[in-house]
């Protein structure tokens, strides 16, 4: 059964892979022409495989309000998010702020009514594989867990989200969605979202600035049921190549997904802070040999990645290296990690431009979200240090660029508040 499964996936790997590579091709050099892609490599060969995090601002504010939304092919900011991934064409995407939908209608109504409609002189795209599972947001912890002292269960309030095990207005509100050309092994997928905050070793457990005791900002009996992770933190297993027209060339990556909460929205306590940089440290720790025994995942498997295997860190990881109200060294974390392959850092013209503008100390080309003046490097695509890294870019056109219409300047949000950002990887 298994082997028969298998074998229809290679054949849908070879399928797939023809047409991507034409695909890849034409619409490469149509951006290419277009507006700065930052770094732009390419050597003789195997095309080299696209890594895509996007952080695209299709949450609502009601439940159901996004499947009402993707309904119909005319909604202009979901238009404009599509035309984006269209340009861009990656092979595997990662999209933050996509509420969860567990009946799959949501996604299925944004390939379908979107993906599948080319915009404006771009290529249609499609994922024939799609991965999604339950977000910590907006689920109700039944505690008070924002200390304003009462347990909130109206949802649709600010009160409710403070209390829920991530901030979110309703259950699966700022969900994930793993869009890939590439086959997803669905059975090796690992997901974190019950392991417990307090399980971690060493957590940075906030503490009540009101008295002189120190991890006690949640109490014992919140500290039993709060989880790490504000959203989930995935394990996407996925396989790339085909071993048999080319054998030995099947490879496994893994994506590691995941949205940490913003450091921001708390209070001297700084409990959003701390808990953003244990969300980051719980990836340190998985690709570290011998630092992730104590990690269970939601099937109580035990410990981390294994120290031979391929990763792709991906992310809206809400962490900047130099600016804004994350830890120092949250990111740094990740970013300074030996296993972390950080050549080349993602970068755009769109981002140069504002530099005069943003409130930031560190250099706007890198940035990825803008909100006002203020500007951020947040947004991730981390591959190891066993894959080679060819390109990278964040689509983030310039004014006077004919695709700045995809972005605008911010006021109001054409597209959404982050930008897009990939890395080219050849396996
Ligand atoms: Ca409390
Ligand atoms: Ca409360
Ligand atoms: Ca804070």
């Amino acid at each position: 059964m298994l082997s028969r499964l298998l074998s229809t996936v290679r054949t849908n790997i070879i399928r797939t892979n023809i047409k991507v590579s034409a695909l890849h091709q034409a619409a490469r050099l149509g951006i290419a022409a277009c507006f700065s892609l930052g770094v732009l490599q390419s050597s003789a060969g195997a095309a080299p495989i696209r890594f895509a995090s996007f952080n695209a601002y299709l949450n609502r504010e009601a439940e159901g309000q996004l499947l009402a939304d993707l309904a119909t092919p005319d909604n202009p900011q979901v238009r404009a998010v599509a035309e984006i991934i269209q340009r861009v064409n990656p092979d595997v995407l990662l999209l933050l702020e996509f509420d969860y939908d567990p009946t799959g209608e949501a996604v299925r109504r944004f390939q379908e009514n979107y993906l599948a409609v080319g915009h404006n002189g771009a290529a249609p795209i499609h994922f024939p594989y799609v991965y999604l599972a339950p977000s910590n947001t907006g689920i109700p912890s039944g505690f008070d867990l924002d200390n304003d002292g009462q347990v909130s269960t109206t949802p649709g309030t600010r009160a409710y989200g403070g209390d829920a095990f991530g901030f979110g207005l309703f259950p699966g509100q700022y969900g994930m969605v793993l869009l890939s050309k590439y086959p997803i092994i669905q059975e090796q997928v690992r997901t974190f979202q019950m392991f417990l905050w307090k399980d971690m070793p060493g957590a940075l457990l906030p503490s009540n600035p009101a008295t002189p005791n120190a991890g006690d900002w949640y109490s014992p009996e919140e500290l039993a049921v709060l989880r790490l992770s504000s959203k989930n933190h995935w394990d996407v297993p996925i396989l790339i190549g085909d071993s048999r027209s080319d054998p030995g060339g099947s490879r496994t990556i893994h994506v590691l997904a995941s949205h940490p909460t913003p450091p921001v929205f708390d209070g001297p306590e700084d409990r959003n802070g701390r808990r953003n940089h244990d969300e980051l440290r719980l990836w340190a720790d998985y690709i570290t040999p011998g630092r992730a025994d104590y990690l269970y995942d939601d099937r109580r498997q035990r410990g981390g990645l294994s120290d031979t295997a391929s990763f792709v860190i991906m992310g809206d990881l809400n962490a900047d290296p130099i600016d804004g109200d994350g830890m120092p060294g949250a990111i740094a974390q990740l970013l300074d990690h030996p296993r972390v392959n950080a050549d080349l850092t993602p970068s755009s013209a769109g981002g140069q431009a504002i530099a005069a503008a943003s409130t930031a100390t560190g250099p706007t080309r890198f940035h990825t979200a803008s909100f006002g003046r203020q500007s951020l490097r947040l947004d991730y695509v981390l591959p190891s240090t066993d894959l080679r890294v060819v390109g990278a870019g964040v689509f983030w056109p310039a004014p006077g660029d004919p695709l700045f219409r995809l972005v605008g300047d911010g006021d109001p949000i054409i597209s959404s508040d982050h930008r897009l950002v990939w890395v080219d990887v050849e396996i």
